[in-house]
């Protein structure tokens, strides 16, 4: 049985890659930070399996991490947590920059240190294209990050192909445009807009407050990109691959579909607030993903109307089952 560690196991995309491993007969060891409220609720469903396990860590906690992989003796080490929302980013630079570059590197030294077999996945981020208006993106594009996040991840991305030409780690990064679900955190745009539209449905909500309804993303559902991570690690060679769906929408469309679906017009809700745009915006992102579609044969699933019904719906159920 192989052996895989989840950093960030808590996340939107850390519960669905648990949820796809054990699927694949893995045991899987979950990595969780202390935090004063539990805040397990998207693997709760799988705390029972016997292949499934929790361990308390921090991306600046070299010590937990060395015990970890001595303990475990991993065949793959997932590193997907971070502080991951980008306008958060501009308030806590030290801790955003010090997880994501100083956590990376923590990982990557500790794993050449003790098993450099062990096959080793970066969570990187099409954030780190920021402003380039050279679109779409492909793993060749240039990197000109326009956030203390995108920097960041800008240098893990770099230290990953650095280790792997270095010491020969199989270590790849996966340049994930956006991905949403119903387990997106709240405060991300899709999902604020999902859940407003459903509590306004209800009768709870009245007014949605937003920034910038012009930026354009490339957004795709979580469950079909955890699985291109799980693919890169079963490369022979490791290597960066961009994962995106080659569509983009703008925050606009996006709420409109939302809106649409639940039959009401958003400009009777909307208002617009100034201190939700950002210091520096990135306006337009769509990316490439010919080379993973042709290397791993990776081809989501979802597309931009089941995506926006299923969290809709998702939503819905849940606030109506609350409420009641
Ligand atoms: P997420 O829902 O915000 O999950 C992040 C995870 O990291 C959570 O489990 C969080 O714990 C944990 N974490 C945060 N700070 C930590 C620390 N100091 N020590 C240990 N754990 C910590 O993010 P996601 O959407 O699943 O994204 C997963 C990864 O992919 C992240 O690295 C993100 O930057 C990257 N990424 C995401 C997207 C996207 O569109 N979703 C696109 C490209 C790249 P808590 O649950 O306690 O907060
Ligand atoms: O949903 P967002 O906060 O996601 P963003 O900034 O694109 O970052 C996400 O995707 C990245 C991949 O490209 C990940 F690396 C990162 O970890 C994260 O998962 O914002 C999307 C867009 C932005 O242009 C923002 O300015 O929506 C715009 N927006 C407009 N009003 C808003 C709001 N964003 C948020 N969060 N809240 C608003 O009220």
């Amino acid at each position: 049985m192989k052996t895989a560690i989840i950093s960030g196991v808590t996340g939107q995309d850390g519960s669905y890659l648990a949820e796809f491993l054990l699927s694949k007969g893995y045991r899987v060891i979950g990595l969780k930070r202390r935090t004063s409220l539990l805040c397990t609720d998207r693997i709760d469903h799988i705390f029972d399996n016997d292949n499934f396990k929790v361990e308390y860590y921090d991306l600046d906690d070299v010590g937990c991490l060395y015990k970890m992989l001595y303990k475990y003796e991993p065949d793959e080490f997932y590193n997907l947590a971070a502080q991951s929302h980008v306008r958060v980013s501009f308030d806590i630079p030290e801790h955003t920059v010090n997880g994501v570059a100083l956590g990376t590197l923590r990982i990557l030294e500790a794993i050449r240190n003790t098993n450099d077999r062990i096959r080793f996945y970066q969570a990187s981020s099409s954030e780190m294209f920021g402003d380039n208006p050279n679109t779409p993106f492909n793993e060749d594009s240039q990197l000109m990050p326009a956030s203390p996040y995108a920097c960041a991840k800008v240098f893990a991305h770099n230290l990953v192909r650095n280790y792997r030409e270095s010491y020969w780690l199989h270590a790849s990064s996966g340049i994930l445009f956006n991905h949403e679900s119903p387990r997106r955190g709240e405060t991300f745009v899709t999902r604020k807009i999902t859940r407003a539209v459903a509590r306004i449905k209800l009768g709870l909500q009245n007014e949605l407050r937003l920034g910038n309804l012009d930026a354009k993303r490339d957004w795709g559902h979580a469950k079909d990109y955890v699985e291109a991570m799980w693919m890169m690690t079963q490369q022979q060679s490791p290597d960066d691959y961009v994962i995106s769906t080659g569509q983009s929408h703008s925050v606009r469309e996006f709420l409109e579909a939302v809106f649409d679906y639940a039959g009401m017009d958003p400009y009777k809700y909307v208002k617009i607030d100034e201190r939700l745009f950002r210091p520096h915006e990135v306006p337009f992102l769509l990316g490439d993903s010919t080379k993973a579609k042709k290397q791993l044969k990776w081809n989501p699933k979802y597309t931009f109307e089941t995506l926006v019904k299923e969290m809709y719906e998702e939503d819905y159920r849940k606030i109506e089952g609350e409420s009641k």
